[in-house]
């Protein structure tokens, strides 16, 4: 009984492991649209990113937690891709100290 019960317990950690969730976000003259997402724990987040507006500061984004960096041309769709593993908050912004910016909710 208690391999099976490992079984069953391996399965659902890979399940979980291949299971993505992805978003769409824009920077528009408000800043990061939608600025609040909520994620699920432990599935693989993708964001994909498109800058609509020539004239912002945000230009980057950055995810400090995640180490995460990336340009954003103009109206280029851009994509980060990380796996969120702990509940809380993560913020992200443009590389200005996040002034424009936003959270995403694990939960
Ligand atoms: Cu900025």
């Amino acid at each position: 009984m208690k391999s099976l019960t490992l079984i069953i317990l391996l399965f659902g950690i890979s399940t979980a492991a291949i299971a993505s969730q992805s978003y769409n976000v824009e920077v528009t003259k408000k800043g990061f649209e939608p600025s609040r997402i909520e994620v699920n724990t432990g599935e693989k987040l993708i964001l994909n990113i498109t800058r609509k507006v020539k004239t912002t500061c945000a230009k980057k984004i950055t995810v400090p937690s995640e180490n995460i960096e990336k340009d954003l041309p103009f109206n280029k769709t851009v994509s980060i891709v990380f796996t969120p593993n702990k509940k809380g908050e993560i913020s992200f912004g443009c590389a200005m100290k996040q002034m424009l910016g936003g959270v995403i909710f694990v939960k």
